[in-house]
């Protein structure tokens, strides 16, 4: 920050002292770059930085690098935990029904500004590298390379302004490819534009697809089961009851667990989805194919020989999906690491907003799950980390508990930019957190809206409020035909498993929420509930 003074406010356009001419004299100096590096359905319980005893085995030191040199949020969520969404709502600053896009597959509205479009136009050199995955172009960048749909880990087909449209296959591991790609970008920039690159991985989604240094990895050691692993649901409406996302009955050992030597077994012939393990086996190269049977096979061969069964064919299944799971999380921290280096080696570190979150969070195993979708805690939050140059140095390393949500970010770079968010944007401007300035009004209540029902995973549509301490869920059906609800107390029941609703002693809390849930949809012009 060698030009720049800091001026104790958290605004970057600054005051410059005129070396010649002895007076002030105000000259455009350079706002902050951005760099969001989000990860596709990374949990929290997955980063050392928030302390889950998983990621005690498995730490992740250079995304803890800006934890201890930025603020950790404890209480981040999204609005609609799945890929899309999530992404629209980043762009635009909007909850789904706004944006248009409520499911996975389709609803973006292209009319609605993205935050790149403003600050493009303000003069900041765009990009976005990775995983985009909604149903239309990136919009308002000057750069892109993206992959196609959900993406491939191994040798995956991105698609750039140069490419005319096409995807053209590239050689090597998709978290590395998309680090190369935005150091390429950061290379060939404008220097004397500031920069906004979206940093956008693949890693780690389904199917959990390590990078060969990686594939033996964890091999010995045994992860943690979570508490609520042999969740009954017993105290929840039917919706938890229904679901497809449980690692006994839907998570599948040749897909998901690589077992693929089960090919020609009868019992497993119809696994839904063992053609795609093949088909990105296919993509592989000899070396890269080589590299992965040398180090599944022998455990392969070992667990079939074994023939487990019930309980402890469970408990492997969640051992093998951790490993694998967090294989492709190392790679993501080494590459955090070295998109970090380069900023350093660059001199960017001390003008570079650097942002670290996911596109939602993700259950290892919490409630007996995989996959994300529902507002319980394990999905609705999600990892948020900021470091940001102007923290003061007694605000490093610290933790916020304020309620945060994506709709934020797109009000926070736009603040950056010192832009003024458009006013239909939902969210709020997370600088002022930065610096440890608790907002006046910062708001007491977050809303949650998941849509994609029927839909892979079958969890049914919902909506909702979280307080501080209090959550209220409420299940609906397509023709309002499933009608239940869920209160839980997060503060003695962490786990969620005691739904109070109904319950005569929390009758008060819950009419508090019932009502806020009610003026959220009422304000928001909410169409389905
Ligand atoms: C794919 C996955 C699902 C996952 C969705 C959404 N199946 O359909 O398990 O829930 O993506 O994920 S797979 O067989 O293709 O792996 S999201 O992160 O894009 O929302
Ligand atoms: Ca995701």
């Amino acid at each position: 920050m060698n030009n720049i003074l800091k001026t104790g406010a958290f605004i970057t356009p600054v005051v410059l002292l005129s070396a010649c001419g002895g007076g002030q004299q105000k000259a455009a100096v350079k706002p902050l770059n951005i760099i969001h590096i989000m990860t596709d359905d990374h949990s929290f319980q997955t980063i050392s930085a928030y302390g889950h005893p998983i990621s005690r085995l498995a730490p992740t030191p250079n995304i803890d690098r800006l934890a201890s040199e930025g603020v950790l949020f404890r209480k981040a969520f999204v609005e609609n935990s799945l890929s899309t969404p999530s992404r629209a709502c980043l762009m635009t600053g909007l909850y789904s029904h706004q944006n248009g896009q409520r499911q996975l597959g389709k609803g973006i509205d292209t009319t609605k500004v993205f935050f790149s479009e403003l600050l493009h136009d303000a003069g900041y050199q765009t990009g976005v590298v990775g995983k985009w995955h909604m149903q239309c172009e990136p919009k308002g960048f000057d750069y892109y390379h993206v992959l196609w749909d959900q993406g491939d880990y191994y040798n995956p087909a991105f698609k750039s302004p140069e490419s005319n449209g096409k995807y053209i296959k590239e050689e090597g591991y998709a978290t590395t490819l998309t680090t190369d790609h935005a150091i390429r970008f950061l290379e060939n920039r404008e220097q004397e534009k500031p920069f906004c690159l979206l940093v956008h991985h693949k890693a780690p989604h389904r199917n959990w697809m390590p990078e060969p240094k990686y594939l033996d990895l964890y091999e010995d050691v045994e992860f943690p089961f979570p508490e609520t692993f042999y969740d009954d649901y017993s105290t929840r409406c039917e919706a938890a009851h229904n679901q497809e996302m449980r690692i006994d009955d839907d998570m599948t050992l040749i897909y998901d667990l690589k077992v693929s030597e089960l090919k020609n077994v009868e019992a497993y012939k119809n696994e839904p989805n063992s053609k795609g393990l093949f088909a990105s086996l296919d993509r592989m190269t000899e070396e890269q194919r080589k590299a992965w049977m040398a180090a599944y096979g022998p455990s392969n061969e070992k667990f079939i020989k074994q023939n487990l069964k019930g309980d402890d064919l469970l408990k492997w299944k969640y051992q093998r999906y951790l490993r694998d799971y967090l294989r492709c999380i190392k790679s993501i921290d080494d590459e955090v690491g070295r998109l970090i280096a380069y900023l350093e080696k660059e001199g960017l570190m001390d003008n570079t907003i650097i942002v670290y979150t996911s596109d939602q969070g993700f259950y290892m195993g919490e409630h007996g799950w995989f996959d994300k979708r529902f507002m319980y805690e394990e999905s609705f939050r999600t990892p948020l980390i900021i470091r940001h140059p102007n923290t003061s140095t007694d605000m490093k390393g610290t933790e916020c508990d304020l309620l945060v949500q994506n709709i934020d970010y797109a009000p926070t770079y736009l603040a950056t930019a010192n832009i003024e968010a458009p006013k239909e944007m939902s969210g709020a401007s997370l600088l002022p957190i930065l610096n440890g300035n608790k907002p006046a009004n910062w708001r007491k209540y977050l809303y949650y809206h998941y849509y994609d029902f029927p839909a892979v995973h079958q969890v049914q549509r919902h909506d909702g409020v979280r307080d501080d301490r209090y959550k209220l869920i409420h299940f609906y059906g397509e023709k309002g035909e499933v009608n239940c609800n869920e209160l839980y107390d997060l503060q003695n029941d962490p786990n969620e498993l005691q739904n109070l609703y109904g319950n005569t002693n929390h009758t008060e809390t819950q009419n508090r929420l019932q009502k806020q849930l009610d003026s959220f949809r009422t304000t928001l012009k909410v169409d389905e509930f």
